[in-house]
């Protein structure tokens, strides 16, 4: 069923303007998980006949959100995030069980142009992996962030051709206009859907929320949309599965996106990030070591930087661990090796 304009906006508003006002405490990005080894957990066993499932593909700009917002929905760090664009390069699921419902929320790379895959030399993934997520979901949503004055009011022309020549109005889109906590004033956010729904180039939107993934505001309220649009049918992973990822590509990934957080411009696109060594431990710790090899001598003594403790390089292995332990909730010991190529 398609909601009329009005409809959508008065429920989106209302939905929006009821958070804003209410003093419910909502999950931070960064609270921590409580401490629950994945092992040592019971799981339910629900009957295959009585399982449902969902796979939902979020596409979007570099940089709006895409992979907070799997994060958020999934309850686990488990795609890498950073401030800098291109941070996803591949696409990855995280998989989500509540009940008898099972969610794969597909991540993907930023979408971007012919000439912008030539000009950075970005890997065939980036163009290849959007298209491969959406043909295999049964629900797209297009993220638009509601900070960027440049972009938010328009659909990434490449998401458009993208969705008129793969899906033509077979699978059910929805709008998720993330970001919201940096939009001050909330008439802008009413105006920006009018725009983007009376667009003659917009999709039909099947529904629109408005979140912040960074804050948790509005996540709950799309989880338990994708849980109650869930169609009958067989799980496709084990409950106990969150990632289609191993821990080790999450880990790499991880402290690479933390170096993107704290090295500056293009420096750390340059930066070559291997898993040496991966000791998930007897205890269910986790320990691993990683070489981080540079293109030069100086961008090495940057991150060697400072003393023991304050060195940047062990700043960034700290924030890793943080975030590993908010992905496998159990606790992760890293060691970063630096290494210079010349
Ligand atoms: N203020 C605010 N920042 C957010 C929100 N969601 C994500 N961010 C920040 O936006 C930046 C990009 O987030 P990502 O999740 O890496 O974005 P992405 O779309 O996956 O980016 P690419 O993988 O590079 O295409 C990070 O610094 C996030 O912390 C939000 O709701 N509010
Ligand atoms: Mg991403």
């Amino acid at each position: 069923m398609l909601f009329t304009f009005e409809r959508y906006v008065i429920r989106a508003g209302t939905r929006y303007l009821r958070r804003c006002f209410s003093n419910d405490v909502e999950v931070s990005a960064n609270n921590l998980q409580e401490f629950t080894p994945q092992s040592n957990k019971n799981f339910t066993l629900v009957r295959r006949e009585d399982q449902k499932s969902l796979k939902i593909a979020f596409l979007g700009a570099p940089n709006v959100g895409k992979s907070t917002i799997v994060n958020q929905l999934i309850k686990r760090s488990i795609c890498p995030v950073s401030s800098k664009v291109h941070t996803t390069q591949t696409k990855a699921n995280g998989i989500y069980c509540e009940a008898n419902t099972q969610l794969i929320f597909m991540d993907t790379p930023g979408m971007i142009s012919p000439t912008e895959f030539k000009r950075y030399k970005l890997a065939s993934s980036f163009r290849t992996d959007p298209k491969t997520s959406l043909k295999a979901a049964d629900i797209i949503g297009i993220v638009q962030d509601a900070e960027n004055i440049y972009t938010r009011h328009k659909i990434h022309p490449i998401i458009l051709e993208l969705l008129t020549k793969n899906i033509r109005n077979t699978i059910p889109i929805i709008l998720v206009i993330n970001k919201v906590d940096r939009v001050k004033k909330k008439e802008i956010l009413l105006d920006l859907v009018n725009t983007l729904t009376k667009s003659k180039l917009s999709p039909d939107f099947y529904d629109i929320f408005m979140i912040s993934a960074l804050t948790g505001d509005g996540v709950d309220d799309l989880r338990t949309y994708l849980l109650d649009s869930a169609k009958p049918r067989a799980w496709e992973y084990e409950e106990h599965i969150y990632s289609d990822k191993t821990c080790e590509d999450i880990i790499q990934q991880t402290v690479r996106a933390k170096l993107m957080d704290s090295l500056p411009n293009e420096i750390p696109y340059q930066l070559q990030v291997k898993l040496e060594h991966f000791d998930p431990g007897p205890d269910d710790n986790i320990k691993a070591l990683l070489s981080i090899t540079c293109p030069t001598p100086r961008i090495a003594r940057l991150l060697m930087r400072g003393k023991t403790k304050t060195k940047k390089i062990s700043q960034i292995a700290r924030m890793a661990e943080e975030e590993l332990r908010h992905a496998f909730r159990t606790s992760v010991i890293l060691r970063l090796h630096i290494q210079s190529k010349t």
